[in-house]
């Protein structure tokens, strides 16, 4: 097995992507946190884009948390991606569909304006009722195996379940079994569980604040 880095941002949820990953298929790696508001000299000659999440395997460096994911399913068989052409692209389309949803959560919570809190809140309950219709029998995207996709909505999951419950109990509609079904066992799995930092809730919630978030101002 290669030497294996993953370089972090404590809260974010692509990196997180990438920890359940890692721990699903029990690859040892080592974390090292940098401070996105002040990225140090040797991260911006390391990553690309300046984002995080970045895997150094050796001296070679990834970027891209889908690309990271699929690096890593691939080096540890049996893989936790459909083998299939057609199922494979539909995953992958999907796993697109899920950053949406994350990105859409992080612009509801950062905003300093209620309008904006409201219509992010109207455009992610349509996403999620667009998700139902899509998913199958469960329990997880593919049925019974924990797959990459699973491991791409964990962090939205979280970020809903352990941050914004406190404040919006039902952001996916109730009527969305299949969604909320599909989360439940996803929240529920021992890798996810493992993948959130000790002190989420307090962390992201103080975090948030500071940077203006209208949604969390009173918590
Ligand atoms: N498409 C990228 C998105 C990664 C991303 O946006 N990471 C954020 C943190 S969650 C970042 O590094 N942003 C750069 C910044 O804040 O300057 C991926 O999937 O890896």
């Amino acid at each position: 097995m290669p030497k294996i880095e993953l370089i972090s941002f404590d809260l974010c949820p692509f990196v997180q992507r990438s920890v359940i990953t890692l721990l699903e298929k029990g690859i040892p790696f080592k974390r090292t946190n940098i401070d996105l508001a002040d990225k140090p000299e040797w991260f911006l000659q390391t990553s690309p884009l300046g984002k995080v999440p970045v895997l150094k395997i050796n001296d070679n460096i990834l970027f891209e948390s889908a690309v990271i994911n699929e690096y890593l399913d691939e080096i540890t068989p049996p893989s936790m991606h459909p083998g299939d052409p057609l199922q494979k692209a539909i995953n992958r389309a999907w796993i697109e569909f899920g950053t949406e949803l994350s990105n859409l959560s992080f612009k509801m919570i950062l905003t300093d304006d209620e309008e904006t809190v409201a219509q992010s809140l109207e455009a992610l309950q349509n996403k999620f009722e667009f998700l139902d219709k899509n998913l199958t029998a469960g329990p997880f995207f593919n049925g019974e195996a924990f797959s990459l996709i699973d491991a791409a909505y964990a962090p939205v999951f979280i970020r809903m379940e352990y941050l914004l419950k406190q404040v919006i109990d039902d952001l996916i509609p109730p009527a969305c079994n299949r969604a909320l079904d599909w989360r439940d066992a996803i929240l529920a799995r021992e890798s996810v569980q493992d993948s959130i930092i000790d002190g989420y809730t307090e962390l992201a919630t103080a975090r948030f604040k500071k940077r203006g978030s209208v949604l969390l101002k009173d918590l």
